[in-house]
């Protein structure tokens, strides 16, 4: 299944009806119809086709959510090309390694962001791209493809700490969005308020593809703003929203009044992405009178699991496989383990990515006989729903944003006095969980000057919240740190 078809449902016969409407850093709205999207696709194809762009080529995109990362996705698909897409919080390190990784031709970006690319990397500014391509034809062209073209490496680190770059194809896309939308009855009636990033799956894959499939009015901002979010749901009068738990906690500020008219007016919302606490989906309910969808996905996989659009969405679980997964929670040996009993969650379906990009043992490592083991640890009830209860690696999510420890402790440990690091999730009411480094260090140890090094090397919700000397970390008889074992720190 590619994806050209599918969008064509909302395209054919609208050309003229509105589909996007992108509220600018300026506070005015630029709006575009599905027609003025498949033309200015279409001229950028062409542009990047005269480029030399071909079937299989690399293009990395680091940008804010704009209008212009949905006509490059959809060039993208017209032309067979992989899209990489870029944390725009991402500095030094993390930049340097996507980019040697995966070898674009190119770096779409904007001059402030470019700054923090590495010496030496193509790049092509959005804007001058966008003037290029208003040049060529707008006529469409389209190669062939099915569910196997591979459309985007999207990065993501494992136990291993070096981001790996998962090969999605369109036949993911495709089939994650089909699910999505019908599983929560998305229509061409839905007014939908996107603040994710479109760098990220949850924005990009479940939140532009629900949109493009659907046919449904998109209200994309540059970001999630807590402070305009009220007067984002006043004016836009959304139906249906995407968020991350530290969104839905965000949301919760709101006067109730406020809140029980935004409330009557959404038809869904839907968390993930990281757990939402229990409380949070009794409060918001409680609060806007509108009942949280979570549900469970990765990058390698898009989405697995989700609470029922009909029936009990059960809070603190992810509720049940979706349409396209199998789903099974085994124990080491891969054994699947009877209800009631913690295991690892393996799942299997055509959401599955095609493999790590050009890392074959990190591939076989993570697939077995078909399966794609998660390294989520979960529990099915009698009636089926899931319940995550932790991760097999130690793995942090701030805000929905992923922080690998090892990829901190390996940069902590290249830093003058440091013997050794360890870097562990403290609490936090807003982002669910923070970074803490734990060090033993030497009197060469400058925390300032540390700190200042971290924040130019890794993106910003990585940087640790505080630095906890310690004489020792405390470790297993083989050498292996138990960080369950760290004083406890308290903002
Ligand atoms: C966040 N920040 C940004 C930014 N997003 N800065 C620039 N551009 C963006 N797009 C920075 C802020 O500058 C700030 O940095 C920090 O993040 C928090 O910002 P805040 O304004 O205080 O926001 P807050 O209310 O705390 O909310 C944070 C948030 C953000 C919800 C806006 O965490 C977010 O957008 N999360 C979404 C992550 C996501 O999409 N994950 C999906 C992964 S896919 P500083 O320096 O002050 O800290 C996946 C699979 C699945 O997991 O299942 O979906
Ligand atoms: P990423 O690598 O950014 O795609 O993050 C995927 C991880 O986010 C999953 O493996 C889970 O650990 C976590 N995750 C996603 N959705 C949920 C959820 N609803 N509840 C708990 N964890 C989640």
């Amino acid at each position: 299944m590619s994806l050209l078809p599918l969008f064509d449902l909302s395209l054919q016969g609208r050309a003229d009806v509105r589909g996007l409407e992108f509220l600018q850093p300026d506070g005015t709205v630029a709006t575009r119809t599905f027609g003025e999207l498949e033309a200015a696709s279409n001229r950028l194809a062409r542009l990047l086709r005269a480029r030399g762009l071909a079937t299989g080529d690399r293009l990395a995109f680091f940008l804010q959510n704009r209008p212009e990362v949905i006509e490059l996705w959809l060039a993208a698909v017209k032309l067979g090309l992989i899209l990489i897409p870029v944390n725009v919080l991402y500095r030094a390190r993390e930049l340097a390694h996507i980019l040697t990784d995966a070898a674009p031709t190119a770096v779409v970006t904007t001059p402030d962001l470019a700054a923090h690319l590495p010496a030496g990397t193509a790049v092509w500014d959005v804007s001058a791209l966008a003037t290029a391509a208003a040049g060529e034809e707008a006529t469409r062209i389209a190669v062939p493809a099915d569910a196997d073209t591979p459309l985007s490496l999207i990065y993501t680190s494992g136990t291993t700490g070096a981001a790996k770059g998962a090969v999605l194809t369109q036949g993911n896309f495709a089939t994650n969005a089909l699910t999505l939308v019908t599983a929560w009855r998305i229509s061409a009636a839905d007014r939908f308020l996107c603040s994710l990033p479109l760098f990220h799956v949850h924005g990009l894959a479940n939140g532009i593809h629900c949109w493009l499939l659907s046919g449904c009015v998109l209200r994309l901002t540059e970001r999630f703003e807590h402070a305009r979010a009220a007067a984002w749901f006043e004016e836009f009068r959304p139906t249906l929203f995407f968020g991350v738990p530290a969104m839905f906690i965000r949301l919760l500020e709101l006067p109730a009044d406020q809140a029980r008219v935004f409330g009557g007016r959404l038809r869904l919302a839907v968390s993930g992405s990281a757990p939402l606490p229990a409380e949070v989906h009794a409060r918001f309910r409680e609060l806007y009178g509108s009942v949280i969808l979570e549900r469970y996905g990765m990058t390698e996989t898009l989405m697995n699991v989700g609470n029922p659009y009909e029936g009990e969405r059960r809070p603190g679980t992810v509720g049940l496989p979706l349409a396209h997964v199998a789903l099974r929670v085994c124990d080491e040996a891969g054994a699947p383990v009877p209800v009631g009993t913690s295991g690892e969650v393996w799942v299997k379906g055509p959401n599955v990515c095609a493999g790590y990009w050009r890392r074959p043992e990190a591939t076989a490592a993570a697939w077995r006989d078909g399966w794609f083991r998660t390294g989520d640890i979960g529990v099915l009830a009698p009636d089926g729903y899931l319940t995550l209860q932790g991760r097999r690696s130690d793995l942090i999510i701030s805000g929905g944003f992923n922080i690998y420890p090892r990829e901190m402790e390996e940069l902590l440990l290249e830093q003058p006095g440091v013997k050794e690091a360890a870097v562990v999730g403290a609490p936090d009411p807003v982002r669910g969980e923070v970074p803490v480094a734990y060090v033993v260090a030497g009197p060469e140890f400058d925390e300032t000057a540390v700190a200042a090094r971290l924040r130019e090397q890794l993106a910003s919700f990585k940087q640790p919240r505080a630095f906890v000397r310690v004489p020792a970390l405390p470790r297993t008889a083989l050498g292996k740190v138990q960080k369950h074992l760290l004083p406890p720190w308290r903002a």
